[in-house]
């Protein structure tokens, strides 16, 4: 059995303070839709249900609230997720001649 404790600088009894550990969660980005005159309304639920895994019901919600706010958070992930989704629906409202706008920012 060892009596070192590796806490303790064990020639001088001089406590040797632990490194904390450098581990932070990575930031979250919040992916938005913003409201435009044009986009039909099943267009934007179609892009709810296809692109972030909502139900007709909920997606339809979230439309509305970006109809009526100006804008909707359609979910939360971390850059890199956030950055191709938006990128995606950019590129999928671009496809079908919608102004539709995706953006995203720090949550
Ligand atoms: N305002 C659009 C309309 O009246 C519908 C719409 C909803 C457009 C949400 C964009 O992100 C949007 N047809």
């Amino acid at each position: 059995m060892s009596d070192i404790d590796p806490s303790q600088d064990n020639d001088t009894g001089l406590a040797v303070q632990e490194a904390k550990p450098k581990l932070k969660r990575p930031p979250l980005y919040k992916v938005m839709l913003l409201n435009d005159d044009f986009t039909p309304m099943d267009f934007v639920v179609e892009v709810l249900t296809d692109h972030f895994h909502m139900t007709e019901e909920k997606a339809t919600q979230v439309m509305l609230q970006v109809h009526t706010e100006g804008v909707g958070i359609c979910g939360v992930y971390t850059r890199d997720v956030a950055e191709t989704k938006m990128l995606i629906v950019n590129d999928c409202s671009r496809e079908h001649h919608h102004p539709l706008m995706c953006s995203m920012e720090e949550a």
